[in-house]
Formats: structure tokens, sequence, C-alpha cells
């Protein structure tokens, strides 16, 4: 492969010589002649870069400049594409780059807030006066209230070996540390409850869908959280082409990944899996189609003769499912009512899942981010283990499909000296409350009681302040008191709505704008991959990469040589690459590598087909729980039951069990607000990264989708102006009519960027963040954000009457 620096030379070299052809021809004047002369004084230059945002993917990007501006993006052309190997093309978003780039949100100076907190008034300042600022809050909270009131807020904007959380992590840990927390926005719940069950959170790699008979999936939409032409989106094609799984998707929505791909779309409430998976076990339990001799070898409590010593009788799984624990048989009839399944369509599902082997079962992070996430995670585990589908090719875990997991050597970050860490969800209690907060109430790690509220929060590549995080109006009030978290650092590239709080403003480069190497994001399945990012274009205004702008605040500590220990940013680069290919000898070395752009490694090792060992020699290869076996019945939670002091109608149980929640249907506040609204991810954006292109919102309008039967109760027809609404905000926002979702259910995408402003006396958030809507009352057991349970009520407005 030509490198892309060679073929613009050698595009150069070509133009030179047809302008002398030109000049001995006596054509140098000619309007051809002109054109060529100044292509050769202003010519058209590639770099390679990246999209770098959280998608959990990360693709290549070529970026063409003429005369120092981008003029066009273009994408992956290093090899021929296939299923394997196969070009990383970016989707819509990364294509979107120069817009981005070029977008009049960017921050373009330093600057500090001049008026209320929240309100979005600020002063250009100098870097100095930054650097200074922000170096002397530092140390002042340090100083006055302890390193764990300093608060690294969840951020995963950026996702660049260099520049990124990594800078600022190192440089908070020169000084001591900074508090810590646990768990994503991303998969809290399910990460909590997998270990419970099998010791880790852990799936096959997506192939093994290739060699299954039925693939089973439930709130699992790869072909628009997975988007990469390199990701699981188009791997999860390859595998059905290649393998022809007969397929079923349950979710709420007809989703894309449904559309066109699978045989059986069953719509089901958000919320509900659990009571669904019950019904499937008791057909499994009645018709003898559970693995008997493999639940007996590999588990713990699916009969009595499994059941831990310090179990209570009858608390096995089997006497739960028949009933004969708490008297009531979860039959069919019964998820039925509670799912909106037929009871025919759960039968048939039961028959297939009972009679087809191989099966791989896979969840999205969908139905876990919900107030009952944890249950509904381990339940569906259920269902491969009941079955005996795991351990074995063309099985899984019921997780969603996984990959090789490779990662890259990332600039490091120190050691930490805090330990204490608190559930990344419960950041606004910490502000709120921290001094109380304790183990048994808040899920709280590393100490009993934290006996610190957080006073200063550094947030860089992240809109988790207000617009990602639940119930923004809450939020908001939250942040503008300064009393309580006293100064709050924002670094982004856009004035986005988390911008708004900030009391310095720091703007960061984009990707093209300077120099760093990024590897492959978690969710690319089988594929292990690393780009360097080259600087395409000088920043327009005052923007410096995170990493320098980190070493401006070290100098300023007197951190500056422990910060760079001698190196500069390319300097940290070469040392990420060296490290990483160290471990990787198939990488060429650094200079290669740097010139010829993308590189895919084939070499890598991983475990396509999880817990094989384990189902091989299960004394050999024992799980990491505490038994070493699966643990159906888990004492550990059975303990936690005991101990942690739960709000009412919060369960945390040894056996994974359906939970009716707050915020489903039955709450007594469905009366009020009968409908369960979900904050999808969707193609257009991810999460309120690239909301603020027009291209982008013209092809994926925001919009509130509800199913026609509700729409016609309500009067609302396609494209007309809704209010969505609960006791926690009022969205405004045009409503989509379609079939492709269940009645009862409506989403509107997460991301958007919010926007309250004062319409009669009330706050209505006219940029349509669902945010407005969720809860900040956090899951059980993971303490997580159950940010998908939310019941709400649409009502038509006319454009006039919040006016
Ligand atoms: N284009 C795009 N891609 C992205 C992102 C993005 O914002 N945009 N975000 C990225 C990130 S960081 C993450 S964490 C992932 C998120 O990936 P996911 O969490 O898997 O995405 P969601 O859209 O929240 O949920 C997936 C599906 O679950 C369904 N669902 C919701 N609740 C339930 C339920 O209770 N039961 C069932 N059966 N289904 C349910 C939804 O209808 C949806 O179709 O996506 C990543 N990829
Ligand atoms: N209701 C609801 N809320 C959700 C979710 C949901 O499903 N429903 N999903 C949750 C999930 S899974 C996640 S992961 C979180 C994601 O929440 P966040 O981690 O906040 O992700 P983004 O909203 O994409 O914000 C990333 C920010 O990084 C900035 N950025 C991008 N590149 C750079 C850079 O080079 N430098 C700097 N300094 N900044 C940069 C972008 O401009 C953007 O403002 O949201 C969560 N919120
Ligand atoms: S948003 Fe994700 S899939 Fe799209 S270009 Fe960026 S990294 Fe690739
Ligand atoms: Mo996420």
């Amino acid at each position: 492969m030509r490198t892309v620096l060679e073929t613009t030379l050698n595009r150069r070299s070509f133009l030179r010589m047809t302008l002398e052809g030109f000049a001995a021809a006596g054509l140098a004047a000619s309007p051809v002649a002109r054109a060529v002369t100044a292509a050769v004084e202003d010519p058209e230059l590639c770099f390679w870069t990246a999209c770098v945002i959280n998608c959990g993917n990360r693709c290549p990007l070529r970026v063409f400049t003429k005369n120092g501006r981008v003029i066009r993006i273009e994408t992956d052309n290093t090899i021929k594409d296939g299923c394997k190997p196969r070009q990383i093309r970016a989707c819509l978003k990364g294509r979107a780059m120069r817009e981005r780039l070029y977008s009049p949100d960017r921050l373009k100076y330093p600057m500090k807030r001049v008026g209320e907190r929240g309100e979005g008034k600020f002063e250009r300042i100098t870097w100095e006066e930054a650097y200074k600022t922000v170096a002397e809050k530092l140390k002042y909270t340090v100083e006055t209230y302890g390193n764990e009131s300093l608060y690294w807020q969840y951020c995963s904007g950026q996702q660049s070996l260099v520049n990124s959380r990594r800078a600022w992590q190192r440089l908070m840990n020169l000084m001591g540390g900074y508090l810590r927390y646990y768990g994503s926005y991303s998969s809290a719940q399910i990460s909590a409850a997998f270990p419970m069950t099998y010791g880790k959170k852990a799936a096959s790699g997506i192939e093994e869908i290739a060699r299954a008979k039925l693939y089973v999936a439930f709130g699992n939409n790869p072909s628009v959280t997975r988007g990469s032409g390199g990701s699981k989106g188009y791997q999860f094609r390859c595998a059905l082409e290649k393998g022809g799984a007969r397929t079923i998707v349950i979710d709420p929505c007809y989703s894309d990944t449904v559309t066109g791909k699978i045989d059986q779309w069953i719509p089901i409430r958000p919320g509900t899996d659990a009571a669904l998976v019950e019904a499937i076990a008791y057909e499994l339990i009645r018709n003898n189609w559970v693995d008997q001799a493999f639940l007996d070898k590999y588990c713990v409590g699916y009969d009595e003769k499994t059941l831990p010593k310090s179990a209570p009788a009858k608390s096995d799984y089997k006497s739960y499912i028949l009933g004969e624990a708490d008297g009531e048989p979860k039959t069919p009839e019964r998820a039925s009512r509670i799912t909106g399944i037929p009871v025919e369509t759960i039968v048939e599902l039961a028959r297939e899942i009972g009679t087809t082997k191989p099966l791989f079962v896979a969840q999205g992070l969908g139905p876990q981010r919900q107030a009952n996430g944890e249950q509904t995670a381990r339940a569906i585990a259920m269902l491969p283990i009941l079955t005996g589908n795991v351990g074995l090719p063309g099985t899984s875990t019921g997780m969603e499909e996984d990959g090789t997991n490779w990662e890259p050597v990332y600039l490091p970050t120190g050691d930490n000296k805090v330990k204490t860490a608190i559930p990344c969800f419960l950041w606004t209690e910490a502000i709120q409350r921290g001094q109380t907060m304790d183990a048994v109430h808040d899920g709280l790690r590393g100490k009993d009681v934290l006996g610190h509220d957080i006073k200063m929060i550094v947030n860089s590549g992240g809109n988790v302040l207000i617009n990602q995080h639940a119930d923004s109006n809450g939020t908001d009030e939250i942040l503008r008191d300064t009393t309580k978290c006293e100064f709050i650092v924002v670094c982004d590239n856009m004035m986005t709505p988390s911008a708004r709080y900030a009391d310095i403003l720091l703007p960061d480069t984009l990707g093209p704008e300077t120099y760093d190497i990024v590897g492959n994001g978690d969710s690319m399945g089988d594929l292990a991959c690393m780009y360097p990012m080259h600087k395409a274009v000088d920043p327009q205004w005052e923007q410096r990469p995170s990493w320098e702008i980190c070493r401006g605040i070290a100098r300023e500590l007197g951190l500056e040589d422990a910060y760079t220990e001698g190196r500069d940013q390319m300097g940290w680069i070469r040392w990420c690459y060296e490290e990483t290919r160290r471990e990787n000898p198939e990488l060429p070395p650094f200079d290669d590598f740097w010139a010829q752009g993308p590189k895919q490694l084939f070499n890598v090792k991983w475990e396509p087909v999880m817990f094989s060992d384990f189902r091989k020699d299960p004394a050999k290869h024992p799980l990491e729980t505490p038994s070493g076996k699966i643990e159906i019945y888990s004492e550990r939670l059975a303990d936690l039951a005991k101990t942690w002091v739960l709000p009412e109608g919060d369960v945390i149980s040894a056996l994974p069990k359906f939970v009716r929640t707050w915020e489903m249907p039955g709450d007594p506040l469905a009366a009020k607000y009968p409908l369960q609204c979900v904050g999808i991810h969707m193609h257009g954006r991810t999460h309120s990264t690239f909301h603020n292109l027009p291209w982008l919102r013209e092809a994926h309008p925001d919009r509130v989708t509800l199913n026609e039967l509700d729409a016609k109760a309500r009067g609302i027809a396609e494209g007309d102006l809704v209010e969505v609404s609960n006791d926690r905000g009022v969205v405004e926002i045009r409503a989509h009519v379609t079939k492709r979702i269940m009645p009862g259910v409506c989403t509107i995408a997460q991301g958007a960027w919010y926007r309250p402003v004062e319409k009669n006396g009330r706050r209505v958030d006219v940029g349509g963040n669902i945010n407005t809507l969720t809860s900040r009352r956090p899951s059980p057991l993971a303490k997580g954000n159950a940010q998908h349970t939310v019941l709400v009520e649409v009502r038509k407005i006319d454009s006039t009457e919040n006016a």
C-alpha cells in the first residue's frame, strides 16, 4: 500500500511535469495550465486521523486539506473489504468531522464565568490565567477539603491514548489523587450482576453466531450501536449470512437490527424481560427441556440438591419457577399479563429455546439500564444456563456478543492514592451528602463512610454534568449552588450544555488539529487495530490539546517534570506505541506505522467461546465465583440482601427474579403517566456528541416516537408538536407516529442538548433531552443509572400555546 503522503507527493510531481509539458507546448497561460499551477502551489494534502468518540468503535478517517483547511473527509481504504479482514469504514458521524471542526459552537478561547453558574455568561482570559486559576483551585481543594473532595467526572467522549482523560488523571494523581468512581453509565447493572452468576462479565465472540442454530437477543441493536464498518453491526450480518441461524429479537422497538435482517421480532414492555424468562423456564421444566446433567455438574442452586448449606429450604430456582416457594407458578399466562406478549408466542419461543442447539443468547445494554436491570441481566443468563448452552461452540453467556477486547497501552496515569470509590451515577448525591454516604445505603467502596462532599469537579470530554446524567432540572439546581460544589472545570471542543456550568472553560483541539494515536474500541468484536492521528490543520483559534493543557497546569503546580518525564506530546505517542509493540511484535516500527496509516492485528490471542475450559474441566478451570461454579443461587447476593438498606420497593435477591419496580406499568403513577419512555441510542449522534451538527439533525431529526394507537388516542399525527412530561419536567418535541414500536411505549433518543426556557411560567426543555424526564433514583445493587425506566404522558400542543 502506498502512503497517503506519498500519493500526494506523486500527484504533485505529476502535476509539475504536466506544467513543464504545457510550457514546452507554449500553453503556459491556458485555463487548464492555470488550474494545474494552482494545484501545484496549493496542493491537496491527505492525513490520517480517527473518530475517537465513545460509540464503542473507533474509525480511521482520511482528512483532505487545501490551503490549511479541511475540504473533505474520507475513510478507511487500506485493505480490500470483506467479512474478514474488513475495512473499518466510518459511519455518517465520523464523516461529518469537517462540519464538527468548523461548527459555530466550537470553544475558541479559555474563558471564566462572569454570570451565575449555569447562566452561560463567560469572559475571555489568557491561557496563563486559566492555568493559574485551575492550579490554585486544585491546590485549595486538596489542602482545604482533602483529595476525596476532588472528583473526576465520568466523561467518555475522547478515547485517544494521549490527549484524553488520562492526561487529567495523571495530573491529579501527581497531587495525591481524587475520589474514584466505579461502574459506568453504559453497563452498571450488568457489570454488577454478571460476576454474581459467572464470576465475571463475559461473553463469546460474535462470530460464534455463525455456528449457532438459534440466536435470541434481548434489547440488542448492533446495527445502530455498533455502526462502524469494522464493528459488530457488520460482523453480525456476516455471521448470519455464513451460518444461517434462526434469529429472534425481543425489544419494544422494531429497531434497525430487526429490519429485514432477522426472522422474528417479539415486542415486549420495557423492564419485564425477567418475567418472560421465568415463563420460558417454566415451559423448559414442564417439558423436560432443561439440561439436568449440566445443571448438576456446573451450577449452584438450580434445584435443592445443589443449594448451598446457608440457603433456606425451597429457595432453589426450580421451586421458585414452579411456585413451590411463593405459591405462584411462573406460567406463560402470568408472563403474558406482565410483558404484553401473547401466551402462544411465549410457549413457541420456549419450545424453540428448549429444542434447538447450539443456542446463542445475547442482551444489549438497554434491558439492564432499567430500575430492575441487575435482575434482568441475570435472568436472561438463565436461558443458556438452563439449556446447557454455555462453554460450547455456537453458544454464549447471555451477554452482548464480545470480541478480542484487545487494548493498546495508554498514557500512564500513575497511582491514585485515594482508594474510596462511589458508584459513578451517585456524584450528585456526593455533592449534597457525601459526608454521610456509606456502603450499605450507597454502595460506597473502600471506606465505611465517605465523610466528604465533592467540592471540585474536573470534566473533560463529557457532557454528563447536565445532559447525560438524569433529572436535568434537579441536577441544574444542585450545580447552581456554588456553596456546594465550589469549582467546576470543563474542557471540551464545543459550547455544550455542561460547558455552561463551568467556572473555567478550556477549549480543546479536535482530532485533526493535533497529534495522537488510538486503538480499537471495546465493541469492535473480532478486530484489534491501531491508527495514527496526524495533525492535519492548525487550530483556528486558541485551542490546545488536553495533554498540553495539563502540562500547563502541572507547570503552575511545580509538577511539570513529573508530568512530562522528559517527553513531549509526540514522545508520549511514541512511548504508547512502542510499549504496545513490545507485546505485539506484528506491529511495524513506529515510523512505518506513522507513515502507513491504520494497522489491523491478526495474531491477537483471545477466547472466542467463553468458558470453554470450564466446560471441559470445571475442577481444573473453576469460575471466579466463590463456589467456582455458575451461581444461579448467589450467597453473596443473599448476604447483601440482608445487610444493605434499600428504599421501599428495591429488591436484591439470591435468585434472579422479576421485580416490578417504580415507574413501570402497575405503578400507581401510571394512571397519570401511562407511557413508558425509553431514551434509545440513535444513528445520528453518539450520546450528545454530534447533536449540534445540522447535517446529522436533518438526516435524523429529534422526535418522540409513538405507536399509532397511542397517537390516535391522543389526537396526535405525524410531525405534530407535542409535550412529553412527568413530575420532573416537560420536553417540547415533534411526534413520529409508527407501527415500529410497541403500544404503551415511546422513545426519545438520548443525547439531545438540554435547552430549558421559561414558557408561561413553566420551565420547558425545547432541546428535546430525555434526561429532563429521567430519575436520579439508582438501581438496587449497582446503584446504577436506571435511565430507561421512565413514565410520561404525551399531549398535543399548539405551536403558539407555549409562546
Ligand atoms: N449510534 C450510536 N451508537 C452508540 C451510541 C450512541 O449514542 N449512538 N452509544 C454507545 C454507548 S456508550 C453505549 S453504552 C451503547 C449502548 O447500547 P445499548 O444500551 O444496547 O443501546 P440502547 O439503544 O439503550 O438499547 C438497545 C435496545 O434495547 C431496547 N430496550 C430498552 N429497554 C429494554 C428492556 O427493558 N427490554 C428489552 N428487551 N429491550 C429494551 C431498546 O429499545 C433498544 O432497541 O451504544 C454505543 N453505540
Ligand atoms: N437518558 C439516558 N441518558 C444516558 C444514556 C441513556 O441511554 N439514556 N446513556 C448513557 C451512556 S451509555 C453514556 S456512555 C453516557 C455518555 O455521556 P458522555 O460521556 O458525556 O458522552 P457525550 O454526551 O458523547 O459527551 C462527550 C463530550 O466530549 C466532547 N469531546 C469530544 N471530543 C473531544 C476532545 O477531543 N476533547 C475534549 N475535551 N472533549 C471532547 C464532546 O464535544 C462531548 O461534549 O450518557 C449516558 N446517558
Ligand atoms: S461514531 Fe463510531 S462508528 Fe461512527 S465514525 Fe465515529 S467511531 Fe466510527
Ligand atoms: Mo455508554
